[in-house]
């Protein structure tokens, strides 16, 4: 049986041969974004191609704008959006696809304009059609292809006419070629790059290759620009260079690093007069002593995964949101993207060659659907998919390599492993050796310059950085990244310190990339952002697909918080010792090329939070990996208070592309003088009426031994202080069928931790005290928690809880939290200020962002809006916190010692329940919860869980709380 071209395991016919991308050049061109007619169509042959030919009518059709995905756009008249990760949403029988293919046919009608030149060639050019196509031209075929995030051109000067020009697209959102796009992502047809026709002069798709290396020992770089029209110049004005096609100079440049992204701009110019801009970036990349070395050096990946996402146009992203992730990324410390899993919008390198990113450029490929059927029928390992890989390969490296910025090429993502894959290899190291290649998915690293793992746990990975790990003997060689880490799916990733920790000890360890940048949360009419399943898909793999950084409307998650502290280039230590009077603080500079002349350092002296003197700090240019102690002055005279503590900033000294003078790059604090033990409250005497019990500021229920009321806040009637330990599980806690860790979320719940009750064995006055002692305990289980909640107070209204927690039964799993947590009316609940660790919530394991301090904020604010609802919010080392309505009245919680401290306007079981934030809605009740610790966050998601010390393990403890009323009754 002959197959129709859709499921033809060929890339395609009829194109020009791939070259590369350019942004401008003098000759002719036309985009044709814009409307377009538009008709869907539910299988693949469910209409002719008589609509192709000029003078069809198709004032009937519906319009669609180009760029984008038809599934985006219509209001679901065109059919929806689906998530999938791993699982192919058709029958898996490559390379044939449904019969129910949704298929879009496209029109648009054009002049040229008037100065369009009569001679010379024109072609067509679309950079992105998801997945298949088949284009006319005034009627005549043109040709198909697949390969949907990668360009194709066809030749068209000979058909061209003044007017009415009839472009036809036929597009297939299902084709061979699907089989070898099963990226972790929504399912998105449609023309989703720009469309144009560009003229070409010389009579044929002008390609160029520049070539710009640099020698690090000499300070020499070398330009050579190869055109495909031979009787080229090639200027470089700056370096006063004017060459001939293919002829080499060899001057003295400044190098191109994603640090100091210098880049030359030039100029060639083709015998028929037409001129191509280009920049030129000098820098030369190798693999050397085993490690990946640029200019000579070796670099360190603080990297992300990035998809191509925007939650109204999919895919479809514009200039605008490039260059928005690119300033997020570059603010945010990350050096290094990995396009995952497929060459990017060709716009996006010209950018990350211009503000400096490197880049690892991942070929739109991935087969992970066939890991079902151990790898069977894999088309990497098959050689009738051979010309079509190569075909993706040879789309990729045409249209990129002239960007300083990539630094590796990768052969695609999660395809198992097979002689397609070394075929492109082959290809792409002949055709461009001055590059590395990257393959993650092949253990043997046949085929690349790099061993790359994702998701291992930091014990392997050190094992690793010391070369002691196993296995073949040309990996046990090769420099190690983590192309994938950090599973940033809902709150965290945690232990990103951790790992970083390592690869600034170990050499061979060269970084990683977060997974992900951004969550693919969809606009939804019904839920904010959607995610799998609220599309009506009926296979969907929920809300792995909203595990980025950022959340979909690109606000910085606190994960990107934290990762922005934990990779900042510069380290700033103090052991702050308390002898103020002596303190220095220890600068490294973790640069991989510049020194600290572009950092102005700043010191600030902070009591109680509260900064009280600030100045500049003169730190040494240090060269990249140098350190030096420097003296802080001595702390001003009338500081007074009783905890002090300096921070030290590193702040822009200048303007630069991507953030203005003053934005923070790097800070550090230490401790100047420590936080002394606050007494609990004492002295005042409980008095017992027949139903209450009185103590300074508090009524209790004399029976139940609850607290009533404190000053003149009224405890709502559910809302008693009590013992609490579960926490709405994060997706981390939940974890990953095919992680080895224990998946707590589930034992949690499985043990009961979210339906403890109460049993009240005691209420008692006691030596000034009010005693309750309670079991706190699941049904069906011995395990318990026995609990000793004293309340004590004095005459000036403080009034101090102290509890007393002693795990009873075989505890083996770790505690959610461990705390307390209440009800106040939301009158009393508007605003939070502490003095703690902030302004972003941290947990045990994502607390490096965390900078001791004094904050505020809206109560509703601290919530963190996961797309889909988890534990989340908390603030860290939190000395004391305020909760205060709009008069002023409210309450004040002292912690001894510190505590992690959480307000939210509904409560653990609503947070638990909701699937989306639409269903949180706040009630009459700030919940508070006022955590002794918390358990960590981990990355088991998709990798690891927390590490052993960031497990909140069931064990005797002790910690109070001292309150009292703010406003009208004063503290
Ligand atoms: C890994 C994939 O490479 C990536 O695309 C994404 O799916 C990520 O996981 C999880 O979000 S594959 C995983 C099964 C290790």
């Amino acid at each position: 049986m002959s197959l129709p071209y859709f499921e033809s395991v060929s890339p395609g016919s009829g194109t020009v041969p791939p070259r590369s991308w350019y942004a401008t050049s003098s000759a002719a061109s036309l985009s044709l974004n814009g409307s377009w007619r538009f008709r869907l169509s539910p299988t693949a042959e469910a209409e002719d191609d008589s609509f192709a030919r000029p003078g069809y009518d198709a004032s009937g059709w519906g319009e669609i704008t180009v760029p984008g995905h038809w599934v985006l756009q219509g209001d679901g008249a065109h059919g929806s959006p689906a998530y999938t990760n791993v699982n192919y949403p058709f029958p898996v029988d490559p390379p044939r696809v449904p019969t129910e293919n949704p298929t879009g046919d496209h029109l648009r009608v054009f002049d040229l304009p008037d100065t369009w030149p009569a001679d010379g060639e024109s072609v067509i050019r679309f950079e992105g059609v998801e997945s298949c196509a088949k284009v006319w031209l005034n009627g005549t075929e043109l040709g198909d292809f697949k390969g949907s995030r990668l360009p194709h051109e066809f030749s068209v000067g000979g058909l061209l006419q003044e007017h009415d020009n009839v472009l036809a697209v036929r597009v297939h959102q299902w084709s061979s070629g699907s089989y070898l796009e099963d990226q972790d992502q929504w399912w998105l047809p449609g023309i989703f790059r720009e469309v144009s026709l560009l003229h070409r002069p010389d009579g044929a798709a002008a390609d160029f290759r520049v070539h710009a290396s640099y020698d690090h020992r000499d300070g020499l770089g070398t330009l050579r620009v190869e055109t495909t029209t031979p009787a080229a110049r090639v200027s470089v004005p700056e370096l006063g260079l004017d060459l001939a096609s293919g002829e080499p100079a060899t001057v003295p440049v400044q190098p191109w690093t994603a640090e100091t992204p210098r880049l030359y701009d030039g100029e060639i110019r083709t015998a028929a007069g037409e001129t191509i801009p280009f920049r030129a970036g000098f820098r030369t990349v190798a693999l050397e002593d085993g490690l990946i070395k640029v200019n000579g050096t070796p670099v360190l990946f603080r990297g992300v995964n990035r998809h191509e996402f925007h939650p109204e146009h999919g895919r479809a992203v514009g200039l605008d949101t490039m260059r928005r992730d690119l300033l997020l990324m570059k603010r945010h410390n990350v050096n290094a993207v990995r396009t995952s899993h497929y060459p990017p919008h060709p716009a996006f390198l010209d950018l990350c060659d211009e503000l400096g990113l490197w880049v690892i450029d991942e070929c739109d490929l991935e087969t992970h659907g066939f890991v079902f059927d151990d790898w069977r029928r894999n088309p990497v390992d098959d050689e009738r998919w051979t010309p079509a890989l190569l075909d993706r390969a040879r789309r990729m490296v045409e249209r990129d390599k002239n960007h300083p910025s990539v630094l590796l090429w990768s052969l695609g993502n999660e395809c198992g492993t097979g002689a397609g894959l070394t075929a492109m290899a082959r290809w792409i190291r002949d055709r461009d050796p001055s590059r590395l290649v990257h393959y993650e998915g092949d253990p043997s690293c046949a085929d690349t310059d790099v061993y790359s793992r994702m998701y291992p746990p930091h014990d392997e990975v050190e094992t690793i950085g010391r070369y002691e790990d196993e296995g073949p003997a040309k990996r046990r060689q090769l420099p190690f990244i983590l192309c994938e880490y950090g599973h940033a799916m809902g709150n965290g990733p945690g232990g990103l310190a951790d790992y970083q920790r390592l690869f600034e000890a170990h050499d061979r360890l060269q970084g990683g990339f977060v997974w992900e940048w951004i969550d693919h949360g969809l606009n939804h009419p019904g839920y904010g952002f959607g995610y799998g399943g609220d599309f009506g898909e009926e296979l969907h793999d929920g809300n792995f697909v909203c595990d980025g950084l950022l959340f979909p409307d690109r606000t910085p998650s606190p994960g990107l918080v934290e990762y922005k502290k934990v990779i900042e280039p510069v380290r700033i230590h103090g052991d702050g010792n308390g002898d103020s009077s002596a303190d220095t603080v220890r600068v490294t500079n973790g640069h991989d090329f510049t020194d600290l002349t572009h950092l102005a350092f700043t010191w600030s002296y902070e009591v109680d939070g509260e900064s009280v003197a600030t100045g500049p700090l003169t730190v040494p240019p240090l060269a990249p990996g140098q350190s030096a102690e420097v003296k802080l002055p001595a702390p001003p005279a009338d500081a007074r208070g009783s905890e002090a503590a300096w921070t030290v900033r590193a702040e822009l000294a200048e303007d630069t592309a991507w953030a203005p003078a003053g934005h923070l790059v790097a800070w550090g604090q230490l401790t100047a003088a420590p936080r002394a033990v606050t007494a609990a409250a004492t002295g005042a005497a409980p008095v017992r009426d027949r139903d209450t019990i009185t103590l300074g500021p508090a009524v209790f229920d004399a029976r139940t031994g609850a607290l009533r009321s404190l000053g003149p806040i009224q405890v709502p009637a559910d809302g008693e202080p009590r013992l609490d330990v579960w926490r709405a599980p994060t997706d981390n806690d939940d974890g990953a069928p095919w992680q080895p860790d224990a998946r707590y979320g589930l034992l949690w719940r499985e043990a009961g931790l979210h339906r403890v009750r109460h049993r009240r064995d005691q209420v008692a006055l006691d030596d000034g005290a009010l005693v309750v002692r309670s079991r706190v305990a699941p049904a069906a289980s011995q395990l318990g928690l026995a609990t000793e909640y004293r309340w004590t107070a004095d005459d000036s209204g403080r009034l101090t809880l102290s509890v007393t927690v002693t795990p009873e039964g075989d505890w083996r799993i770790p505690l959610p939290r461990l705390g307390i947590r209440f009800g106040i009316p939301s009158t009393y609940g508007e605003t939070a200020t502490w003095f703690g660790g902030g302004p972003g919530e941290a947990y045990p394991d994502t607390r490096a962002a965390a900078r001791l301090g004094r904050w505020q904020s809206p109560v509703d604010a601290l919530q963190t809006p996961y797309v889909r609802p988890q534990e989340n919010g908390a603030r860290a080392d939190v000395r004391w916190a305020e909760l205060t309505g709009p008069d002023g009245g409210g309450l004040r919680i002292t912690g001894e010692p510190e505590f992690w401290f959480t307000a939210r306007r509904w409560t653990t079981e609503q947070l638990d329940a909701a699937g989306h934030g639409t269903d949180l809605v706040p009630g009459d009740t700030v919940w508070v919860n006022l955590d002794h610790a918390q358990h960590g966050i981990g990355s088991q998601s998709c990798g690891p869980g927390p590490l052993p010390q960031y497990r909140l393990e069931a064990a005797p403890a002790t910690f109070s709380f001292t309150f009292s009323a703010l406003g009208r009754i004063g503290h």
